[in-house]
């Protein structure tokens, strides 16, 4: 398993738990708004079993209009602060460097730019400049119309090469290669079945520019678990009765080799990663035919 500096370091794949202190979220949208749950949901996430928390103040659900940077900060502060405080490696879950600088300042480990340096230019020079790692997301445009770009020929040959292109532009600012980490953006901009070839071409997700970097995987809750669980009569299966599928898919990923899951429940998730560390141990045990 790849290990970065600074955050926990496991033989098995990490989970980062989320918290989203928005109103809006996709899938836990109000339930964590107000700074005191978000804070013990945080600190609860930790006690189940999460190796990392992420902090968001921005919806990012498929149509969701922007908030203010002023709003996504007012969110985000108290969060940040008191569980950096508590111990806890925070990541923070931002398109914004001044959002993103507030919580570098305040101790965060990770941050976690689902646009991968496309919404905010000045992200990747102010990572470079702070001791961090930066999770550069595969991403084509904001949520509002984003489905208006989901248009691929060979979804897993586009996205390496986009995540590339970030990779170098992160690169050029002054970012360490090694403190990279991919992800390629489950839902963002994509249609149910592009996230399938994805999901199942992780290690060449990872494998880029002659290098290997640590693959985030965040499939927690998304539309196409919902709609590859619905009904008899098409109707999409609600997203918190996906989690027993997000942990299925962070099983996989985790026996693919992931470096992390990003997901709503932890408990679960936290013995799927375990089971999957164990059948890859077995699995690298020579001798077999
Ligand atoms: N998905 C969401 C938010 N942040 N970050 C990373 N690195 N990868 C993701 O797939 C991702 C993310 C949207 O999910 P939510 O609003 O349900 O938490």
């Amino acid at each position: 398993m790849i290990t970065l500096p600074g955050l926990p370091a496991a033989d098995r794949t990490l989970v980062m738990g989320v918290v989203n202190v928005t109103p809006d979220s996709f899938s836990d949208g109000g339930r964590w708004f107000g700074a005191d749950a978000a804070i013990k949901h945080g600190l609860d996430l930790v006690a189940q079993g999460a190796d990392i928390v992420d902090v968001g103040g921005e919806s990012t659900r498929p149509g969701a209009q922007r908030v203010s940077e002023e709003e996504e900060l007012r969110r985000i502060a108290p969060v940040v602060t008191e569980l950096v405080r508590s111990g806890v490696p925070v990541s923070i879950d931002t398109m914004r460097a001044p959002v993103a600088e507030f919580a570098l300042d305040a101790g965060v480990r990770l941050v976690n730019d689902v646009s991968g340096g496309l919404a905010d230019p000045q992200m990747p020079r102010l990572v470079a400049g702070a001791d961090v790692s930066y999770v550069i997301v595969h991403w084509r445009g904001y949520s509002h119309d984003m489905y208006a770009r989901a248009v691929y020929t060979d979804v897993v040959g586009e996205v390496r090469d986009e995540l590339t292109r970030r990779i170098e532009t992160a690169a050029a600012a002054g970012v360490d290669a090694g403190r990279i980490v991919v992800d390629p953006g489950l839902g963002f901009g994509k249609r149910q079945e592009h996230n399938w070839p994805l999901l199942t071409h992780l290690p060449g997700i990872g494998r880029l520019g002659g290098r290997t970097f640590p693959v985030l995987v965040g499939a927690s809750r998304k539309r196409f678990l919902g709609a590859l669980l619905a009904g008899p009569d098409g109707t999409p299966r609600p997203f918190d009765q996906c989690d027993d599928a997000t942990v299925a898919i962070s099983a996989l990923a985790a026996a693919a080799g992931a470096w992390c899951v990003r997901v709503h429940r932890v408990p679960a998730n936290a013995d799927a990663v375990r089971v999957a560390a164990a059948w890859r141990e077995a699995a690298a045990e020579p001798g077999r035919p």
